[in-house]
């Protein structure tokens, strides 16, 4: 018998991995958690493909990404490389008939987005974006609050999501690069998390936006930069909840800040990734912070808790869930609130409302 055989045969799902960085070890590091084995990868050459193999366990090495794709002993094939290649790379894995995860932006325009959430949907392999925020038990528990109307009609809602490794001139990154990273830097990276975030917990689009782009530096590390450091939205939700939205990577001492404020008419809510065991419940009397627990909080919430009270749990754990998802939904599962390419999609809308307003100086209305 193959390995390929019994791998088959105790249902193991095979994972190809393209890119090695920071994002490509988080990816192997959840696929290992949930059962796969690490096929194959490839990487910026072969040499580093070598060495990332070695580290994470990875059975073989391609000479490149359509290397990985066309491997027969690969069911799923993780995307982690720049940008600008991301859209290439998913539509080739879809033609192959691999289930893909592909790294945000699923593509650096709409059309490309759009053309790819179609051959997702005509091909119907699992075919996701890592919105992984979604995975924090506690940003369960606010969504199922929202849902349950426990927290009123939806008045106003205050978000941010502030970094600062871009913070100095010589702070460089491909994502700099408009030709790698796209014409959306800050906002494609981290703002397309925040707006996730916002309509994944209230369960409402952001229907209109006005927002400003500001890039600090025109050039960093020899290379002209074409895209912003920072973005500031009002937006305003199909119900009509306003809302303000700061996304910044120049902000000195926020090393992954993402905060989500939500206002009802009878409650309020507060997130804060860098706190994630806990979500504030606000009050005109007795606002009080709730832990993560997962006897007391809603199904949803509790699902995705692998630790008891207590025991923090944190990024690392909120991909792991991601992934465990994606890898059910290939055994046949539907589980609720797996983003898909859809959420690529609209993440791709929203940063093309968002640079449109930025341009043009006017609320956009932002397509259902
Ligand atoms: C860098 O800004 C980055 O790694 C993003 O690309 C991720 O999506 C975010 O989760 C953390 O920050």
């Amino acid at each position: 018998m193959t390995t390929e055989v019994i791998d088959t045969v105790v249902g193991t799902v095979r994972t190809g991995l393209v890119g090695g960085g920071f994002m490509g070890r988080v990816h192997a590091a959840a696929a290992r958690r949930a059962g796969a084995r690490l096929a194959s990868v490839a990487s910026a050459s072969r040499d580093r493909a070598e060495k990332v193999a070695r580290e994470l366990g990875v059975s073989r090495v391609a000479d490149d990404a359509g290397g990985v794709i066309a491997a027969s002993d690969v069911d799923v094939v993780h995307i982690c490389t720049p940008n600008a290649t991301h859209a290439a790379l998913a539509e080739a894995a879809l033609a192959a008939g691999k289930h893909v995860v592909c790294e945000k932006p699923l593509a650096t325009s709409v059309s490309d987005a759009r053309a790819l959430a179609r051959q997702a949907s005509a091909t119907g392999v699992v075919a996701a974006v890592p919105f992984v925020y979604r995975y924090h038990p506690m940003v369960r528990e606010a969504r199922a609050r929202v849902a349950s109307g426990r927290i009123g009609t939806l008045l106003s809602l205050d978000g941010s999501y502030l970094q600062d490794w871009m913070l100095r001139q010589e702070d460089d990154d491909w994502r700099a690069d408009a030709a790698a990273g796209g014409p959306s830097r800050a906002f494609a990276d981290i703002g397309s998390h925040l707006c996730d975030l916002v309509e994944f917990v209230t369960g409402e689009r952001i229907a209109r936006v006005a927002a400003r782009t500001r890039r600090v530096f025109d050039e960093r590390a020899g290379r002209s930069v074409a895209n912003e450091d920072v973005a500031a939205l009002l937006v305003e939700t199909e119900s009509g909840a306003l809302g303000t939205l700061l996304v910044s990577q120049m902000a000195p001492g926020r090393k992954n800040a993402l905060v989500l404020e939500l206002h009802g008419t009878r409650r309020s809510l507060r997130f804060d990734q860098e706190r994630p065991e806990e979500l504030w419940v606000g009050a005109r009397k007795g606002s009080r912070l709730v832990l993560r627990d997962p006897a007391a909080d809603h199904p949803d919430s509790a699902r995705l808790q692998t630790v008891p009270a207590g025991h923090p749990m944190g990024y690392q754990d909120a991909f792991d869930g991601f992934v465990a998802d994606v890898y059910a939904a290939i055994g046949g599962a539907q589980p609720d609130g797996l983003p898909t390419f859809a959420d690529g999609l609209r993440a791709a809308v929203l940063t093309a409302a968002v640079l449109e307003s930025a341009q043009t100086r006017t609320w956009i209305e932002v397509p259902a």
